[in-house]
């Protein structure tokens, strides 16, 4: 079955100025939407034809041969929560459940921030920062390279990621990535979607 691209959650202008309209038809439009064309032109045919995304991301990670169809169904995946991660006028307070666990594991929601947009600033080159649930119940912050997200990795769950490919900011901040991430943390996410992937 083909994988078609989502809406968007909100309008093509709700992010601005934070993350312009421009950025998002060229993000939305044309780059999720070619890891989809290719995903779907990769599957045609073969065992992956009928699998869900999560099975084909799990499957296909670290597998030499794979690595065409690893890499545009992780993308797929990670572009869909990405857009469900921010809001028109989000940042702000979380809910207390959130909020809670983000103080158990981090100290206070400040010093979670600045671990997030310090690993995402770190992060060499394309790539995702995330916020994640472990198998032990702790929160914690991770970078992965290129379309690697927490599905290839066992007990980690993703509750935040943020796009730190070139594509996703170059348009509005050109190379300071710092300024993008901290507009994500403070004016784009939202805060009871990623409450709800608890
Ligand atoms: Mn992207």
């Amino acid at each position: 079955m083909a994988f078609t691209l989502p809406d968007l959650p909100y309008a093509i202008d709700a992010l601005a100025p934070y993350m312009s309209q421009e950025t998002l038809e060229f993000h939305h439009g044309k780059h999720h939407q070619t890891y989809i064309t290719n995903l779907n032109n990769m599957m045609k045919g073969n065992e992956f034809e009928n699998a869900a995304l999560e099975d084909i991301v799990r499957k296909t990670y670290n597998v030499a041969d794979k690595a065409g169809i690893f890499n545009n169904s992780s993308q797929h995946w990670n572009h869909i929560l990405f857009w469900e991660c921010m809001k028109k006028n989000g940042g702000g307070a979380m809910p207390g459940e959130l909020e809670k666990r983000i103080k158990d594991s981090f100290g206070s929601v400040d010093d979670f921030k600045a671990q997030f947009a310090a690993k995402g600033a770190g992060q060499f080159g394309s790539g995702w920062v995330w916020l994640v649930s472990t198998a032990n119940g702790k929160l914690e912050v991770t970078s992965t390279p290129n379309g690697v997200n927490p599905l290839c990795f066992a007990g980690q769950k993703a509750l935040l990621g943020c796009d730190v490919w070139e594509h996703s900011y170059y348009i509005d901040y050109r190379n300071r990535r710092p300024d993008y991430l901290k507009a994500f943390l403070d004016n784009m996410v939202n805060w009871e979607f990623v409450a709800r992937q608890l």
